[in-house]
């Protein structure tokens, strides 16, 4: 940032920073255009009979206070249910002090973007190695094949694989001689910088990737290797993988058995190989076994725990497998849905749910709504209902940058800072990365707006009874305790720091490496931590203390799959989903420089598909599913699989009542309308963004 008092001249990427070397990304060059958006919140805001008004932040508070309270007292804790978006996830005051905020509430109603996502991963990984953030990551600057299914890095700059400058990651595995394949119903930008492209038929991810395990297994090539005496449980899964030959699966999949035998080889032959799924993956009918047979093949190629496979990061601070954990199973289904039965994962219940919580009446009815960071009416699975049923909430609140589309049906909107105005600590993303790094970002700029993380501790006294005036300092003394406590280390160590430094600064005393913040404020283009190196036995928590490769609350659902196999495949049109570089899920735009062009919104069709149904290339389609329809332009492509349409979400701007004069004016339509809430991954409930079944016709 190059500032000139609190005018911000310039942005550019760090060529010194340790994983970045400089590299960013559109989004991160906006950072300027953020700061001035005069639609940014900057102050708390009420609306009082319908109409919104700027508020103070005491009065923002005793206006939450005057109307939480009483709901919690009278229908109990669950009443009030939580969202938490992926902008808490960024974000380091409600990463670690939104979990005081619902464990004060103590509702079981927590829902999260997380189970529009990788929720799936997180589960096969809980079973698989016994913690759900135990999540392998493909060791990309050391890799010679590199199978990649349900993911668009080059758009993404991956998920569950953090890694600045894919483009130039995956180039390097090219010029090394290695080979990228791709499965993608789309030729995305990833695919067009890879070896070989498999246009897949949405949601049979887990049918392909069986069939490699069955010919890997037919045709002897597992090598364990150093993993033998570290997996369980491989006797059982022959029998497993029988009825998914390449034969049986080819006409489900759109993939040849010739193909996929070629495949498999391929990747058996490679001396160092890792296959990694993401979107496409697991927000679809089949996200765990999908997630899990990833893994199978990581683990039966002798691949995963090696260099060059997929591997185990050892971030600085809030590792969960950083020390070996006592052994245990990993448990879901702890509480479950009171409408619609759907088991907790992580604590986090599937927001495909959330507007039949709102709208059915009974003990435990959702009344209120917390959002934290989040815009489900976006981004949720029949958004369009979930909208409506906001709309019967007693009481809600956002804590939201924007008056958008979820947050217009608030009665208070609480901002937070701007991310140049708050301290930075990427707490996971860093467990998920290529490399192990670390790096503590100091706010640049002042702010008026209040810290995130001082008003969740403000709502912690509201529903905790100690009123809006609370004392927010000593709240914090008890997270910091808690933290201190839970890592091992004396509190009085991080004196005098408060808040989110002091917490990151116990994290890293209580993490892996001999570090603590004063050693990053030291290093302001990052710490290097080196490249990812071989954790396992260490990293496995399960009872046997063993990969337990086939996990009973796993391959339960394998019965579910293998019915798949007797269906003729079918014609229908279905739905998936796409990113898009200049867009962040749903919120970045507002910003003219993220906007500016031709309507990016569009729903991409083949050619073929386009003269049967007769749609042309700019013109309207109406596109129907079973929960909505919408209308939208049409952009015809080959680079679509046939039968097949692709819209991007994240779109819709054109709502009544948001405060977003730019988003509106290049408003899009919210695809998530047509996204079914009752098509879900059969063990977490994750919504099946991808595959959804659907009518087009000219509009
Ligand atoms: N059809 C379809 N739907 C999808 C997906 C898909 O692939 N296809 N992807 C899914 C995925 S992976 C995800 S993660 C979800 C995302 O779903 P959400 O998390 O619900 O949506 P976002 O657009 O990320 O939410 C951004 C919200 O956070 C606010 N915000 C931004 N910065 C801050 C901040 O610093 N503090 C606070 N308090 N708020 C902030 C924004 O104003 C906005 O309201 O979408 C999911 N929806
Ligand atoms: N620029 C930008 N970057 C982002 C985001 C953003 O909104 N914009 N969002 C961030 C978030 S929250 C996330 S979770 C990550 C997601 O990161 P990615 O998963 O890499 O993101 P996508 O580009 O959605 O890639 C998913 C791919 O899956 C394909 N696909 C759809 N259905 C199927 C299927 O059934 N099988 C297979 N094999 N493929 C399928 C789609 O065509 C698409 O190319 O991106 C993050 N990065
Ligand atoms: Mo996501």
């Amino acid at each position: 940032m190059t500032l000139d008092g609190d005018t911000i001249r310039s942005v550019r990427g760090d060529e010194e920073d340790v994983f970045s070397a400089g590299y960013i990304c559109p989004k991160g060059a906006s950072l300027k255009a953020l700061h001035e958006d005069p639609d940014r919140l900057r102050q708390p805001m009420i609306k009082r009979a319908g109409r919104w008004g700027p508020a103070s932040w005491d009065e923002a508070f005793a206006e939450i206070d005057r109307r939480l309270v009483p709901l919690i007292e009278e229908h109990g804790p669950n009443a009030v249910a939580v969202y938490l978006g992926n902008p808490s996830s960024h974000n380091l005051g409600a990463l670690l002090y939104g979990r005081a905020l619902y464990k004060a509430i103590g509702t079981q109603n927590i829902f999260t973007a997380g189970t529009v996502d990788q929720i799936p991963k997180h589960f096969s990984s809980g079973y698989l190695f016994g913690n759900p953030f135990t999540i392998p990551i493909p060791d990309l600057d050391r890799t010679d094949h590199l199978l990649l299914l349900g993911a668009n890095p080059l758009v993404s700059n991956g998920s569950l694989m953090t890694a600045p400058d894919v483009r130039g990651r995956l180039k390097a595995i090219r010029g090394r001689g290695g080979k990228i394949v791709v499965v993608d119903p789309r030729r995305t930008r990833t695919a067009e910088a890879s070896d070989e492209h498999h246009a897949i038929v949405p949601g049979s991810d887990a049918l392909l990737l069986f069939a490699l395990v069955n010919v890997i297994l037919g045709e002897d090539l597992t090598e364990l290797g150093r993993l033998a005496e570290h997996v369980t449980g491989l006797e059982d899964l022959p029998a497993l993988c029988a009825p998914f030959t390449p034969d049986a699966v080819a006409p489900h999949t759109g993939i040849s058995a010739d193909d996929i035998r070629r495949m498999a080889r391929e990747l058996a032959g490679a001396d160092r190989a890792a296959v990694y799924g993401r979107i496409g993956t697991t927000a679809q009918m089949f996200g765990t076994l999908a997630s899990w047979l990833v893994d199978v093949l990581n683990v039966i190629t002798g691949n995963l725990d090696r260099e060059g496979g997929a591997m185990f990061p050892l971030a600085a601070a809030g590792q969960a497998n950083a020390v070996p954990a006592p052994r245990s199973s990993f448990v879901h289904g702890r509480w479950r849905s009171r409408v619609r039965d759907l088991p907790e994962v992580m604590g986090e219940l599937p927001v495909a749910t959330l507007a039949e919580e709102i709208l059915s009446p009974g003990r435990d009815q959702v009344r209120a709504l917390i959002t934290l960071g989040g815009n489900p009416c976006l981004s949720t699975p029949n958004a369009q209902r979930l909208a409506e049923a906001m709309q019967q909430l007693d009481f809600m609140v956002s804590i939201d940058v924007y008056l958008n589309e979820t947050s217009r049906h608030a009665d208070v909107i609480l901002p937070g800072p701007e991310p140049l105005a708050r301290e930075h600590y990427d707490l996971v993303f860093y467990q998920l990365a290529v490399r192990n790094v670390a790096n503590w970002t100091p706010a640049v700029l002042e702010t008026e707006v209040r810290q995130e993380w001082q008003s969740l501790l403000r709502l912690v006294g509201i529903v905790t009874g100690q009123g809006p005036h609370c004392d927010v300092a000593a709240l914090d003394d008890l997270v910091a305790d808690d933290v201190a406590r839970r890592g091992g280390v004396d509190v009085a160590l991080a004196a005098p720091r408060t808040g989110p430094a002091r917490l990151v600064d116990l994290m890293l005393r209580a993490g892996p490496y001999d570090i603590s913040l004063a050693d990053l404020e030291a290093a302001p283009h990052g710490l290097d931590l080196g490249p990812l190196r071989p954790r396992i036995p260490d990293v496995l928590s399960t009872p046997s203390g063993k990969i337990e490769i086939t996990a009973g609350a796993i391959t339960v659902d394998v019965a579910r799959l293998a019915a798949e196999l007797g269906k003729l495949p079918s014609d229908q049109l279905v739905l998936i989903g796409r990113r898009q570089l200049n867009s962040n899920n749903s919120w970045m735009h507002n910003l003219a420089s993220l906007v500016r062009g031709a309507n990016r919104c569009t729903a991409q069709v083949h050619p073929d598909d386009a003269a049967r149904l007769g749609l042309v290339d700019g013109r309207s389609a109406r596109v129907r599913s079973r929960t909505g329809a919408i209308t939208l332009p049409v952009e015809i492509t080959d680079s679509i699989r046939p039968g097949v349409v692709s819209i991007p979400h994240g779109w819709g701007h054109d709502v009544d009542g948001a405060r977003t004069s730019v988003a509106t004016s290049h408003a899009g339509t919210n695809s998530n309308v047509l996204a079914d809430d009752l098509l879900l991954d059969g063990l977490t409930g994750t919504a099946a963004l991808n595959g959804i079944p659907i009518d087009v016709a000219p509009a």
